[in-house]
């Protein structure tokens, strides 16, 4: 096991492959459990719960979806409320529309880098990210970037959606929810 860690090591050394973006990322069977849409009526369910978390590379996030039809997308922190202009950012897709209760289908996808990760909800009916419906990963405690910010500069801004295709996913996996 020693020995196969360090040859690991020094072949990602040798590929110039950095820490920041590693082709292959170690597991570590850590999950985030975070639930798309909040019980707590002062919010009016418009939440992500927790919505600040700080998390390591090869973690999963698992989003599971209350009512009503949320999304998840990955944002910048300079344009809430719209997906990244690359075109390459998480998506979950309207897939977890839910009458009552959780829907059966979670979203989970991997933490890559330690860099802030910001993320939305893409429903327009009602204008949930303008509402506050916004969380961070890995947000940078010491710089003005905050997460209460990002929600501050998501009013008056436009949802747009991450692909004409509503259902369409990208960058993680649908999967059953498991009871706990
Ligand atoms: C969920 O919301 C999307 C976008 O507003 C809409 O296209 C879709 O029909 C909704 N799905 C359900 C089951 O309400
Ligand atoms: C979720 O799963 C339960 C139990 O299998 C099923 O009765 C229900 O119809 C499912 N809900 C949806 C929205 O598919
Ligand atoms: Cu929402």
């Amino acid at each position: 096991m020693v020995a196969f860690t360090s040859v690991a090591f020094a072949a990602t050394t040798l590929l110039g492959v950095t820490a920041a973006a590693p082709k292959h990322i170690r597991s570590t069977g850590v999950v985030h459990r975070i639930t798309a849409g909040s019980t707590a009526l002062a919010a009016n369910g418009l939440r992500f719960d927790p919505e600040n978390i700080v998390a390591e590379i090869g973690d999963l996030i698992e989003f599971s979806f209350l009512p009503k039809n949320h999304t998840v997308v990955q944002s910048s922190f300079d344009k809430p409320c719209e997906p990244l202009a690359s075109d390459n950012g998480v998506f979950s897709g309207f897939n977890f529309a839910t009458a009552q209760g959780l829907s059966n289908n979670t979203f989970v996808f991997e933490v890559k880098t330690k860099e802030p990760f910001w993320y939305y909800c893409s429903q327009t009916v009602g204008n949930h990210c303008q509402m506050g419906m916004s969380g961070v990963v890995n947000q940078n405690f010491d710089g003005g970037k905050t997460l209460a910010k990002y929600k501050e500069n998501s009013k008056g801004t436009v949802t747009v959606q991450p692909s004409a295709d509503k259902l369409k996913s990208q960058i993680g996996e649908i999967k059953p929810r498991k009871e706990l």
